[in-house]
């Protein structure tokens, strides 16, 4: 019981370490928002549709929530070369 609580803590942790990482990396003012043009200054290569879709409350910005969410499809390899996850 104890292994499976820690692991789910460990989980938990990890996946905020992880957007936090994404978000130092393209969050290029520190505002803790990601915009299609700090993405672009990453070096990412993005659509104006992918954003939006990724963009869930529609305020032209992505949170780190919405990133952490969006990163398996927007954040990839083929569209961010230089920063891919
Ligand atoms: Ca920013
Ligand atoms: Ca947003």
């Amino acid at each position: 019981m104890n292994k499976v609580l820690s692991i789910l803590v460990l989980t938990f942790l990890s996946s905020g370490a992880i957007a936090s990482d994404l978000m130092k990396r393209f969050d290029l003012d520190s505002n803790d928002l990601v915009t299609m043009v700090e993405l672009e200054q990453a070096g990412c290569t993005i659509k104006n549709s992918m954003f939006k879709a990724a963009d869930r409350n529609k305020d032209g910005t992505l949170s780190k929530k919405e990133l952490r969410k969006s990163r398996d499809y927007l954040l990839t390899r083929k569209r961010c070369p230089k920063t891919a996850v």
